[in-house]
């Protein structure tokens, strides 16, 4: 065979199988539902409120999760974080959000702490014991699955206006 032939073929070759795998990651991608789109473009800035009871005691949320840790390093803060210990969480995102970004596991996962039905920083709903979890005041079972809403906006004297206002309890 004459190498500009050899050189066809591995072209050919090369162009069929970048074909066949573009066709199969468009093919396989996940689909993002367009209930789940919550921002295209520009800035998003939502907040909710966290209060945490272990025991019948408050726990601190502490200031600055995720404001120097992975997701905001070097004092930018990104994604989910907070920046007192109010319990506000702020949500601050530029272009595409998808709802999956504003569940509170990835807050959880921020923090390094655990949630979920069977567990919330370190104490486990074994023994009689429960978690349980209220948006707005009405029992929630979404759980670390729960998006935030964002609706309204606080305001720094703390207003929490229509935001929403999350309580996990653990008894
Ligand atoms: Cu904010």
């Amino acid at each position: 065979m004459k190498t500009g032939k050899i050189i066809s073929w591995v072209v050919g070759i090369i162009v069929l199988a970048g074909v066949a795998w573009g066709v199969y990651a468009i093919a396989t991608s996940p689909k993002i539902a367009e209930g789940d789109i919550i921002n295209r473009t520009g800035e998003l800035h939502w907040h909710a409120h966290l209060s945490i009871v272990v025991d019948g005691k408050p726990v601190e949320i502490p200031t600055d999760i995720g404001v120097n840790g992975p997701m905001g390093a070097g004092g930018d803060p990104m994604a989910l974080h907070t920046h007192d210990t109010s319990g506000i969480i702020h949500a601050e995102f530029f272009g595409m959000v998808t709802k999956d970004q504003l569940r509170l596991k990835e807050f959880f996962k921020i923090w390094g702490k655990d949630f979920s039905k069977d567990s919330i920083m370190g104490h486990t709903a074994t023994d009689g014991h429960t978690i349980t979890m209220t948006v707005n005041g009405e029992p929630n079972t979404d759980f670390e699955n729960y998006a935030i809403t964002g609706q309204g906006t606080y305001d720094s004297g703390g207003d929490l206006g229509k935001v929403d206002d999350i309580v996990i309890t653990y008894k």
